[in-house]
């Protein structure tokens, strides 16, 4: 990409609203505002930084009046891109905005690529790698708790936990490099220290990956699958939780065939809820893939919300797939059961159930327990889930931490095996390069193409 190219895209969704913002960044950008934009005498190159100024917007090849508008100027460096900026703030409305942002091109923009802004203030030493992305997760954030997340990280929260392992990383092989070129002047380092130092440095690590899981949570949601056996209301559930019909609901067992994902928000925490195929065993060839994906979902959940029919002997139940996760057993249709033996049923199948999960009893028909439902998921989610010690929410950044762990022990090995100083460099290397791909130093122009390609055009 060449950073000479003076770009522009509408910065804010496109549609009506109170205002719009067409952002425009690159050398010309001052060149390009002076002829889209007249105020009276003012020439926009003129004009000093960070002002704003009331005029109207014209096409130049046209030369007809687009809106009245406000222009507001960065100039390079203090911009977020790093280069001259432009911000026009049109009023919100798609004519408006697609005829302001064709008058830029007209004027000798380029139309950005998606994400380009960003990658400019990426390129131009304003964020690091972690902090660009941060950028996109703070834009997406669906819930009060994935937007503090995201800030701690667009602050630099990770970045400077990242550099200081990097530079004792370095220390290390600075000290190594120092004793083998000068042999006669710098004393080896003593595998004591050498020891040490890579320990912190992999402790460190490691701490850092504990808070990924919580992390992912706050960037993708909470997995509640919702499961077991056909015609007990596991749609029906989904519904309730949604507060709108969704999924097909019908009197027909194995109704579901395929797995819904639907996401909600429970008390802050980002839900993926995740309807399934009931679990039974079938000759129809449609079901049986069904049934394996419920399967498959049940390996991925975070939470498993286990439905049992009230009206039906548990044992008959009880899937073996749903062991070993956080499961709530979600006892359903008790409007079926007189309310004067609803006590009795539940704790009944709850001394039934032995180890398998808290129970609690709902009727999804008519919206009955679902509040304590989801008082019970969050309960769950909060137990393993605290937003604000939270560094890593990236399975980018977890993948790299991952591998800088297992070169750190690689070059731990090496030390005890009693090998040659020099050996140990190679693994540390590795380290550094894993490490700088977190926050973009050694990261390949791929790599960072792929990153900003995910990004929405005009951020
Ligand atoms: N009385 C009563 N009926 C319910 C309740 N929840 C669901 N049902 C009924 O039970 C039947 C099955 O409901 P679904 O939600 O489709 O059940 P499911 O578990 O998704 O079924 P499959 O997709 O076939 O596995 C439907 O006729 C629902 O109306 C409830 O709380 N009370
Ligand atoms: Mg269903």
């Amino acid at each position: 990409m060449q950073l000479t190219s003076t770009i522009a895209a509408i910065a804010t969704p496109v549609g009506s609203a109170g205002i719009g913002v067409i952002r425009i960044s690159g050398r010309e950008a001052f060149d390009v505002a002076s002829r889209l934009f007249t105020s009276g005498r003012k020439r926009v190159t003129d004009l000093p930084s960070h002002t704003a100024h009331f005029g109207a917007l014209v096409n130049p090849t046209l030369s007809n009046h687009i809106d009245d508008v406000i222009i507001t100027l960065f100039r390079a460096p203090s911009s977020y891109t790093g280069e001259d900026v432009v911000e026009i703030s049109c009023h919100g409305g798609i004519a408006i905005l697609k005829a302001a942002l064709s008058a830029a091109l007209d004027a000798g923009c380029r139309l950005a690529e998606p994400g380009e802004f960003t990658k400019r203030a990426f390129l131009n030493g304003k964020l690091d790698l972690t902090q660009a992305e941060a950028v996109n997760d703070l834009i997406r954030a669906q819930t009060d708790d994935a937007r503090k997340v995201a800030l701690r990280q667009l602050d630099g929260a990770l970045s400077k936990r990242v550099g200081e392992i990097n530079s004792r990383v370095l220390g290390v092989i600075a000290a190594i490099e120092a004793a083998i070129d000068f042999p006669d002047d710098v004393p080896e380092p003593t595998p004591d220290w050498l020891r040490s130092e890579i320990e912190s440095a992999r402790d460190a690590v490691t701490q850092l990956l504990t808070s990924f899981g919580r992390g992912r949570v706050y960037r993708e949601g909470l997995r509640v699958v919702i499961a077991g056996r056909v015609n007990v209301g596991k749609s029906s559930l989904l519904n309730a939780l949604l507060r709108h019909a969704r999924a097909i609901v019908t009197p027909i067992p194995g109704t579901t065939r395929d797995v819904i994902e639907e996401s909600l928000e429970i008390q802050g925490i980002p839900i993926v809820a995740i309807d399934t195929a009931g679990l039974r065993s079938t000759d129809d060839p449609v079901e049986k893939i069904g049934v394996e994906r419920t399967k498959q979902s049940l390996e991925s959940a975070d939470i498993v919300l286990l439905v049992i029919d009230a009206e039906h002997d548990i044992s008959l139940q009880i899937p073996d797939d749903a062991r070993g996760k956080p499961t709530i057993i979600v006892m359903n249709k008790i409007d079926l059961i007189p309310s004067e033996r609803l006590p009795e049923v539940l704790s009944e199948r709850s001394r039934a159930l032995g180890h398998v999960g808290p129970i609690l009893g709902t009727s999804a028909a008519i919206g009955l327990g679902i509040e304590e439902l989801e008082r019970q998921i969050a309960e769950l989610a909060a137990a393993s889930n605290s937003a604000e010690s939270v560094l890593v929410s990236n399975a980018r950044h977890e993948r790299l931490l991952v591998s800088s762990t297992e070169s750190l022990n690689r070059a731990l090995d090496t030390l005890l095996d009693g090998q040659p100083i020099d050996m140990l460099a190679i693994d540390l290397v590795d380290t550094r390069r894993s490490l700088g791909m977190i926050t973009g130093e050694t990261a390949s122009d791929d790599l960072i193409d792929r990153i900003f390609g995910e990004f929405c055009i005009g951020k």
